[in-house]
């Protein structure tokens, strides 16, 4: 199996691509990135360059995609923008690689008579108030509210028309908020976890009321091979596990993981148009195709990140003088 992974030196594309490497030996991976400041070819240090090969590009430019995805047999779509702050300031590198870049690789796919798998986001379905007693599922209506989510959303619907018009060999998922080694300090948990450890406070945006459904990066990565491997084409599964907290909990768990007083952070001004909670109900995926997560324990899972951020300083340093200082930017 030669799989083309677009987007595999940014966060969760890179821990799929360690996990492949681990899980199926004999399977030849190419990863496709352009190393925007959310890749890192770090991410990948220590693969055997004889099975992962990395090319530098765009997915959306149709000359180079194309011979890539001739000589692969599947693709698995990661590249994207993805921080929602960013798209709320400049929404349009989100237009671009988002929308017009999954145009390109579906069309490289059709005419190549490629298999294809969509990586998105359980973002396009909007918010839940918090004592909605329904999680989304595989029948939610999208609803999306930022620029992020909005052009995640309509690289979603491109695919559903590549399946339905083209019948292209596709599936679909739309996962929770990930987190664990590799992701960019931007993100609320390594930002809060950055902030402390150079000496600073974490950073709750509003009253911290706000509800993501976690899941740890690696149970993403099973959930997507499985799908790859065994999905039933033209259908999406959600994936998530069960890993609701609000965000001041999650802060107050980071403080006291770090020997902290747990009140010792900042609230700082709200994200416009914060969705209020993500849940995910993952039925379909554990019944249809028996997946199941493996890191259920939060706290244990948050452990370990902090302590990879502590060993990886020389990761993770290079990138924070200038994330805080777009942060600053957009505070103005
Ligand atoms: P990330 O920002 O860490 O990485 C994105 C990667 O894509 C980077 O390596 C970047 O260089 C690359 N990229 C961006 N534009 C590109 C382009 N035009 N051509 C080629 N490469 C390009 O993102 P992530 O958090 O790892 O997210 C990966 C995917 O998973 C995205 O599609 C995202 O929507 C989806 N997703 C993320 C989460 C989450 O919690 N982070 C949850 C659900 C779904
Ligand atoms: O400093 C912060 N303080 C804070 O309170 C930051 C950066 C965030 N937050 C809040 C906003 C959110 O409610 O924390 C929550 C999580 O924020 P992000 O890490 O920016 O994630 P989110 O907006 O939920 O989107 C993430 O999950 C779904 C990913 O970035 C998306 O790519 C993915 O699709």
């Amino acid at each position: 199996m030669k799989i083309l992974v677009t987007g595999g030196a940014g966060f969760i594309g890179a821990n799929f691509v360690h996990y492949v490497y681990r899980e199926r030996a004999d399977w030849q991976i190419t990863v496709l990135d352009a190393l925007t400041y959310a890749g890192n070819l770090a991410n990948l240090d220590g693969l055997d360059e004889n099975r992962v090969k990395f090319i530098k590009g765009d997915i959306c430019d149709a000359e180079t995609i194309d011979p890539l995805v001739k000589g692969c047999d599947a693709i698995v779509h990661y590249a994207a923008e993805t921080h929602v702050d960013n798209s709320v300031q400049s929404p349009w590198p989100f237009v671009q690689s988002n929308v017009v870049g999954t145009f390109q690789l579906l069309e490289a796919a059709r005419k190549y008579d490629k298999r294809f798998h969509h990586i998105s986001t359980d973002e396009v379905y909007g918010d839940l108030e918090l004592d909605d007693p329904k999680k989304f599922s595989e029948s939610t209506p999208y609803n999306p509210s930022s620029p992020y989510s909005a052009t995640k959303a309509g690289s979603d619907h491109l695919v559903y028309a590549w399946i339905r018009t083209f019948g292209l060999q596709a599936t679909l998922s739309n996962c929770s908020n990930n987190y664990g080694s590799y992701q960019h300090v931007e993100k609320f948990i390594p930002r809060q976890i950055t902030e402390i450890l150079e000496g600073r406070k974490p950073k709750l945006y509003g009253e911290g009321k706000n509800v993501r459904d976690w899941i740890h990066a690696e149970d993403h990565s099973s959930g997507v091979l499985t799908i790859l491997e065994n999905g039933k084409i033209g259908e999406t599964y959600l994936i998530g596990a069960n890993g609701e907290r609000n965000n001041k909990d999650v802060i107050q768990l980071i403080l006291k993981l770090s020997g902290k007083d747990i009140d010792d952070f900042d609230h700082i001004n709200d994200r416009p148009g914060h969705d209020l909670r993500y849940a995910i109900d993952s039925t379909k995926l554990r019944q249809e195709l028996g997946w199941t997560p493996k890191y259920t324990d939060f706290e244990q899972g948050l452990k370990d990140t902090i302590e990879w951020y502590k060993q990886n300083e020389a990761w993770w340093k290079p990138q924070k003088a200038d994330t805080e200082a777009k942060y600053r930017e957009m505070a103005k």
